[in-house]
C-alpha cells in the first residue's frame, strides 16, 4: 500500500518516498514531524519491534545485543538537532548535478530524545585500538551511482570516536515528544549534530566498532568530495561538518511583492559548533547589504531564525534578494558554489528572484 501524500511536503521522488519541506511555510523554530523532510535511499524496512535488536560489535570488550526495552531503560537525553541533507539546494546549481533535485526544504530542526551513543559505547567497553564507529542500518538495496557493489548493500556511515563525545551523538527513539516515525528511522536512529544528515543513520541495527577508517560506498563514492588543499593531490574525503548557511523562507522564489509596502523578509541560519553572529540581507542583487535581526538566542545544535523589514521600492520590476550568515568562528557564506563538492555542500548565497508589482 502506498502512503497517502502528506500535505506539508513536496514529493521529489517515489519508491522510495523522498519528501521536501515547504521552506516558505517556516514558522516555529522546531519543525513538526508531519512537515519534516524525508530522505531515504532504499525502501523503508519492515521491522518487528519485538524481535528487533541493536547489536554492538567489533573492537569492544563486551559485545551487546539490546532490545528496545533495554535502550528505553537507560538514562535518556533530549536536545535539539538540525538535519540538513548534503544535497539541499541542488536544483539551483548550474550545471545540473545528479541526485534528488531539492529546493530549500531538505532541512529541518527537531527535538530528539534517546540514549547518548557514548553511554552505549561505555557499556560495551571500547578497545584501545578502536578508531571509528560504523552505524549500520536495516534498509538495503542496490546502490545508485555507476561505480557500486554488485550486490545490495545496507545503508551505513561512520563517525570517528572523538566526534561521538564532542558532538552529543544520540541514538534517538523519539522526535518532538512522539515515538520516532517510521519514515524517520523507527525504532532507533542516530542524530549526529553539526554534520550533514547522511551521518544520522536511520533504522539502526548494528554498531560496529572499527580499528580503521571505514571506506564504504556512502563515504567514498556517495557523500564524499574532492578535497584539494593547495599544492596537494586531490583526495576523496567523506562529507562531515555542516557549512555555515542561511536561507530565505519569504519571499519565496518568484513571489510577487507589493510596491511601496513594508515586507518582512525572514528565514533561518545555522552552522556547526558555532552560533550565528550576523545575518546580512541584500535586496538589490548584492550591491548593498543590511544587517538583519536574529530572532532566536543561540541553542546548541539548533538553527536560529532571523527577520528583516524591507521597504519595498515604488518601481515595479524584477528584484533579487540574498542572505548571508557569519558564524562565531568567522565563517561566512561564499558568493559561489565550490565545484569540488559537486552536488553537495550548497551553502553559497542563493539568489531569490521576486517581482515587485
Ligand atoms: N538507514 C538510512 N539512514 C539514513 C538514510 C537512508 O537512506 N537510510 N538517509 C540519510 C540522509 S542522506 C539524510 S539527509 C537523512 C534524512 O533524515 P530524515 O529522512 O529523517 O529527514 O537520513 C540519513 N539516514
Ligand atoms: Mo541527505
Amino acid at each position: 500500500m502506498k502512503q497517502p501524500l502528506r500535505p506539508g511536503l513536496i514529493s521529489r521522488q517515489t519508491d522510495p518516498d523522498n519528501l521536501e519541506s515547504l521552506f516558505s511555510s517556516l514558522d516555529g523554530r522546531i519543525t513538526p514531524n508531519e512537515s519534516f523532510y524525508v530522505r531515504s535511499h532504499f525502501a523503508v524496512p519492515e521491522i518487528d519491534a519485538r524481535s528487533w535488536r541493536l547489536r554492538v560489535e567489533g573492537a569492544v570488550a563486551r559485545p551487546l545485543s539490546l532490545s528496545s526495552d533495554d535502550i528505553i531503560k537507560m538514562p535518556s537525553a533530549t536536545h535539539a538537532g538540525l538535519l540538513e541533507c548534503a544535497g539541499n539546494g541542488r536544483v539551483f546549481l548550474s550545471p545540473k548535478h545528479e541526485g534528488v533535485q531539492w529546493e530549500l526544504g531538505a532541512v529541518g530542526c527537531a527535538r530528539w530524545t534517546g540514549v547518548p551513543l557514548a553511554a552505549i559505547l561505555e557499556a560495551a567497553g571500547l578497545n584501545t585500538d578502536a578508531v571509528e564507529i560504523i552505524l549500520e542500518a536495516a534498509d538495503e538495496g542496490v546502490a545508485e551511482k555507476t561505480s557500486r557493489p554488485a550486490a545490495p548493500i545496507h545503508f551505513a556511515r561512520s563517525i570517528p570516536i572523538a566526534e561521538v563525545r564532542q558532538r552529543d551523538v544520540l541514538l534517538a527513539y523519539a522526535m518532538n515528544g512522539e515515538p520516532l516515525p517510521k519514515a524517520h528511522g523507527a525504532p532507533l536512529r542516530a542524530i549526529v549534530p553539526g554534520w550533514y544528515a547522511m551521518a544520522s543513520v536511520k533504522w539502526l541495527t548494528r554498531i560496529l566498532v572499527s580499528r580503521q577508517p571505514f571506506r564504504g560506498y556512502f563515504q567514498t563514492i556517495d557523500y564524499a568530495y574532492w578535497s584539494a588543499p593547495n599544492g596537494m593531490q586531490p583526495e576523496r574525503v567523506p562529507l562531515s561538518e555542516l557549512a555555515v548557511k542561511s536561507q530565505i523562507a519569504r519571499p519565496a522564489m518568484l513571489e510577487t511583492v507589493a510596491a511601496r509596502s513594508v515586507y518582512r523578509v525572514h528565514g533561518t541560519a545555522w552552522s556547526s559548533r558555532a552560533e550565528i553572529k550576523k545575518i546580512e540581507v541584500t535586496t538589490n542583487g548584492g550591491e548593498s547589504w543590511q544587517e538583519a535581526l536574529l530572532l532566536d538566542a543561540p541553542l546548541e545544535h539548533a538553527w536560529q531564525r532571523w527577520g528583516y523589514l524591507w521597504n519595498v521600492p515604488g518601481a515595479s520590476g524584477p528584484c533579487t534578494l540574498m542572505s548571508r550568515a557569519t558564524d562565531a568562528r568567522g565563517r561566512v557564506q561564499p558568493v559561489a558554489h565550490d565545484s569540488n563538492y559537486e552536488g553537495y555542500v550548497i551553502h553559497y548565497t542563493i539568489p531569490v528572484s521576486v517581482q515587485i508589482a
